[in-house]
C-alpha cells in the first residue's frame, strides 16, 4: 500500500513509530485520569471515556521523542506528554459538540456528548484543561522548568492559537476562506499543538535554544502536513479506518486544502513539508531518527 504524492509514490509503512512508548503513556494517563473521591462519578466516567479511548497518542509520542532527542529521560517528560494529550482530548470533546463540528463518532466510538449528554461533555472538557496545568506544575522538575512548560502550553491552548484557530475555522464556514486564512487556521487549530509538543520535549530536557528552534521548525512543518493529510483523508478516506465520519468538510461546505489546491498539489505540498521537517532535524544526527520516522508516518497514514 502506498500514497501518490504528486511526483512521488510513498510506500513507507503506515504504522505509527513510537509504539513502544504508548504503554507508558496510557498507564500515566490512567493515573492522571483518577481525580479522586471529590469528582462526581458520571463526570469521571465521561473524562475517562474520552481520554482513554483509542487515540493515536501522536502528540505525547512527539513530546517523548523530542525529549529523548535532547537527552532527557522518558520519565522526566511523561507528565508533559500527558498534559498535551489532556488538552488535545478536551479540544476533541468540545469540537464534536453540536455547537461546533457536531460529530457523533470519534476514535471509533460515540462522541462524549452522544454517550453522556452535552452538559457532561462540556464539563469533561473543562476538567481536562486545568488538569493539564496541574500535572505540569506538580510533576515537572525543577520548578522553573515546570513554569516554562505551563507558559508554553497555556499560550498554545489559548485565544490566539488553538481556541483562536477553532473560532476562525467555525467563522469561515459562512464564507469561502482564501488560502492565506486557511493556512492561518491550520497553523493555529492543528499545527500549534504539534509545535508545542516537540518544544515541551526540548524544554523539559533544558535543551539549548538552537535545538528548541529546530524542533519548532520541525513541528510547524509536520503540523501543517498533518492537517493537509487530514483534509485529504476526510475527502477520500474510509470511516471504518478513521474511526470518525468522512466527507464532513464537503457536507459543511468547508474550504479545505484540497478544495483550494486540488488533491495532487495538496499531497505534493505535504510531501515537501515533511522533507523540510526532516531537514530541520540535521543538528540532532542519529538522535533525530525517531522524529524523522514519525514525520514520514504522517504522510503515509490512513487514519
Ligand atoms: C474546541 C478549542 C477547540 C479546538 C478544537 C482539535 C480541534 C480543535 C478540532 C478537531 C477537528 C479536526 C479533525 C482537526 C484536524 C486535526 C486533528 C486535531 C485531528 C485529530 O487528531 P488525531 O488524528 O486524533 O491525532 P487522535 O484521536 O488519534 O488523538
Amino acid at each position: 500500500m502506498g500514497l501518490w504524492l504528486g511526483k512521488q509514490f510513498v510506500t513507507k509503512t503506515s504504522s505509527l513509530p513510537g509504539q513502544e512508548l504508548v504503554a507508558d503513556i496510557e498507564m500515566a494517563l490512567k493515573g492522571y485520569a483518577d481525580f479522586g473521591p471529590g469528582c462526581p462519578e458520571h463526570l469521571a466516567d465521561a473524562i475517562r471515556y474520552s481520554l482513554l479511548a483509542p487515540g493515536k497518542r501522536l502528540r505525547p509520542i512527539l513530546v517523548l521523542m523530542a525529549a529523548k532527542a535532547c537527552g532527557a529521560t522518558i520519565s522526566q517528560a511523561l507528565p508533559a506528554a500527558c498534559a498535551v494529550e489532556m488538552i488535545h482530548s478536551y479540544s476533541l470533546i468540545h469540537d464534536d459538540l453540536p455547537a461546533m463540528d457536531d460529530d457523533d463518532m470519534r476514535r471509533g466510538l460515540p462522541t462524549c456528548h452522544v454517550k453522556y449528554g452535552e452538559a457532561t461533555a462540556i464539563l469533561a472538557g473543562d476538567a481536562l484543561q486545568p488538569r493539564a496545568f496541574e500535572i505540569l506544575a506538580g510533576d515537572i522538575q525543577p520548578p522553573a522548568v515546570a513554569a516554562a512548560c505551563c507558559l508554553e502550553l497555556a499560550r498554545t491552548a489559548g485565544a490566539t492559537q488553538l481556541v483562536g484557530g477553532q473560532a476562525d475555522d467555525l467563522h469561515a464556514e459562512s464564507f469561502d476562506a482564501d488560502a492565506e486564512l486557511l493556512d492561518a487556521i491550520h497553523r493555529r487549530k492543528t499545527g500549534a499543538m504539534f509545535v508545542t509538543s516537540v518544544r515541551l520535549g526540548g524544554i523539559v530536557a533544558q535543551a539549548e535554544d538552537e535545538k528548541v528552534n529546530a524542533l519548532t521548525t520541525y513541528g510547524t512543518k509536520i503540523g501543517l502536513a498533518f492537517q493537509i493529510i487530514d483534509d485529504l483523508l476526510d475527502a477520500t478516506g474510509e470511516e471504518a479506518k478513521l474511526g470518525k465520519r468522512t466527507q464532513k468538510d464537503a457536507e459543511r461546505g468547508k474550504t479545505t486544502y484540497p478544495s483550494i489546491h486540488g488533491i495532487d498539489d495538496s499531497r505534493q505540498k505535504a510531501n515537501e513539508l515533511i522533507e523540510d521537517a526532516c531537514s530541520a532535524l540535521a543538528m540532532f544526527g542519529e538522535s533525530g531518527s525517531e522524529l524523522e520516522s514519525l514525520a514520514r508516518y504522517i504522510i503515509s497514514r490512513t487514519h
